[in-house]
């Protein structure tokens, strides 16, 4: 029989205000139910900001250094129940084992890196420009944050949102995807045993429609923080106007890796087939074009067609799986139909179909897919398909592989591999990417260096790192006058144009 599980309201676990559920099934195997969960709406978005109001004085005004201690012992505990919630998130999102425990693990890096922000958080002190006047800037909490996490990331993303908000001071409301909720009501259990108080984090499932829209309209949600696709995060920021909130958004990509005629092949074709084919190509980092030298393309699409015959398709739990399922079967569909368009486009080389041979016949799965010969501005090549889908783009010179990089409207993450240092600095200035890489494929950032795209993959902000900060804080800057006499900054400034 299939679990029930509840939203998180400060202290008390609740169904949906109006009764009504929805079921969380895995990909890899639809008849393996993972549970019931609500089919949240307004009121129950009204109650889960009401307490995470009701928790803000007592959180944002607990020692930073000690809100730190609660993390590091969060950290702990996510780091003892790591192989658990990496199976579970297997079950529940497909992705293959060894990815889930690094997408648990990536949860535990910023859990270790935020918890140490709390003895840091650092301001500036600055001179002032009058005599006997302190100066200097510090960092306030916002409020109440409304966080939005993706399917694909379900503990890492949750975590990278949650982490620098609460260390900063806020509180929060947390609405998961609706196809991962079971990782996200685990995880945040963990928070609760590790000691984040009542109220300080809270859970409401259910659709973006309902859940999603009453929390970005909310007038004591101060702050949302989003992923997911770029049409959702316009619509987003045009409905956060209205309450004046600050908005961070991590939206598509269609990142390229750039293979030059110097390059190590094997390397390349080694980071090509994990960046393109691993988490099912279901990254916003994933490698969903490879601009290749056109002196070298034709080798190259041979040893990339028959590395990606011997993938194995499979459920995620099995130890032989290369490749997982896909979300489901919606994006089954979606995939097949740039599947169809491609076959228009370019050449397809291998894959295009979904699979359904014997077990896989229960679960959402594509096969790996190549097109190559494409052109640049075909739209397998603009717009960002989220699965094991890639296109070949032949170029012939420098100037033309920088068009085509930047050539398409999302700038997330970039790679170039190369043996010639010159052309590797000339990626990092002239590729538009919030993320370059060189001799290194376009997925696996690390937890402490600010994360995010430029153009269309965001609206400016990073996540992660100390650019996190930023967006979870606001600046106060503090001006202590010890003189005892009225000083006019600007005006009784004297040491400026003396004669
Ligand atoms: C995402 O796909 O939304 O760099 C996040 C990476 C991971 C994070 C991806 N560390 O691929």
């Amino acid at each position: 029989m299939a679990s029930t599980y509840q939203n998180l309201i400060g202290d008390r676990w609740a169904a949906a205000a109006s009764g009504a559920t929805f079921t969380s099934v895995s990909p890899a195997n639809h008849e393996d139910v993972i549970g019931e969960f609500p089919a949240s709406g307004p009121a129950d978005v009204d109650a889960a900001v009401a307490a995470a109001r009701a928790a803000y004085p007592g959180w944002s005004l607990m020692p930073a250094p000690k809100r730190g201690e609660i993390l590091f012992k969060v950290a702990r505990l996510l780091a003892e129940h790591k192989e658990e919630l990496a199976r579970l998130m297997t079950r529940e999102m497909g992705k293959v084992l060894p990815e889930a425990r690094g997408d648990v693990q990536e949860a535990i890096d910023v859990a270790y890196y935020m918890a140490g922000e709390g003895r840091r958080l650092f301001g500036q002190t600055v001179p002032s420009e009058m005599p006997d006047k302190f100066a200097m800037a510090i960092r306030r909490p916002i409020g109440v944050a409304g966080i939005i996490t993706p399917w694909n990331f379900p503990i890492a993303i949750p975590a990278w949102k949650l982490f620098p908000a609460l260390i900063c001071g806020n509180t929060a409301v947390l609405k998961p995807a609706s196809d991962t909720p079971a990782c996200v009501v685990r995880f945040v259990e963990l928070l609760r045993e590790g000691g984040v108080p009542a109220g300080v984090v809270n859970v409401v499932t259910g659709s973006g429609t309902e859940v999603g829209h009453a929390l970005v309209d909310h007038p004591d949600v101060r702050l949302i923080s989003f992923t997911g696709h770029t049409e959702t995060g316009v619509e987003i920021s045009r409905r956060a106007a209205e309450t004046l909130k600050r908005v961070s958004l991590e939206l598509g990509g269609k990142n390229p890796i750039v293979i030059w005629e110097d390059a190590d092949l094997d390397l390349a074709l080694d980071s090509v087939v994990w960046s393109a084919f691993g988490t099912s190509g279901q990254r916003c980092t994933a490698a969903s074009r490879i601009v290749v030298h056109r002196s070298i393309h034709d080798r190259f699409v041979q040893v990339l067609r028959d590395r990606v015959a011997k993938l194995v398709l499979g459920d995620g739990l099995e130890e032989t799986t290369d490749v997982g399922p896909v979300i489901n079967d919606r994006a089954v569909e979606r995939i097949a139909a740039y599947a169809a368009i491609g076959r228009d486009e370019g050449e397809l080389v291998i894959g295009g179909e979904p699979a359904r041979d014997g077990s896989l016949a229960s679960g959402s799965f594509f096969q790996p897919t190549i097109f190559a010969e494409v052109r640049p501005d075909a739209r397998i090549a603009q717009e960002e398909i989220f699965g094991p889908v890639t296109s070949v783009i032949p170029v012939d010179s420098w100037e033309e592989t920088v068009e085509v990089v930047n050539g398409v409207k999302y700038g997330l993450s970039t790679s170039l591999f190369t043996r010639d240092i010159n052309l590797a600095f000339r990626s990092i200035r002239d590729f538009d990417s919030g993320l370059g890489y060189v001799n290194h494929g376009t997925i696996g950032a690390e937890a402490h260096l600010p994360f995010g795209g430029v153009k269309a993959t965001g609206n400016g902000h990073r996540e992660v790192g100390q650019a996190a900060l930023e967006f979870f804080s606001e600046w106060k800057s503090v001006y202590i006058d010890y003189s005892g006499r009225l000083q006019r900054a600007q005006i009784d400034t004297t040491f400026v144009d003396q004669e």
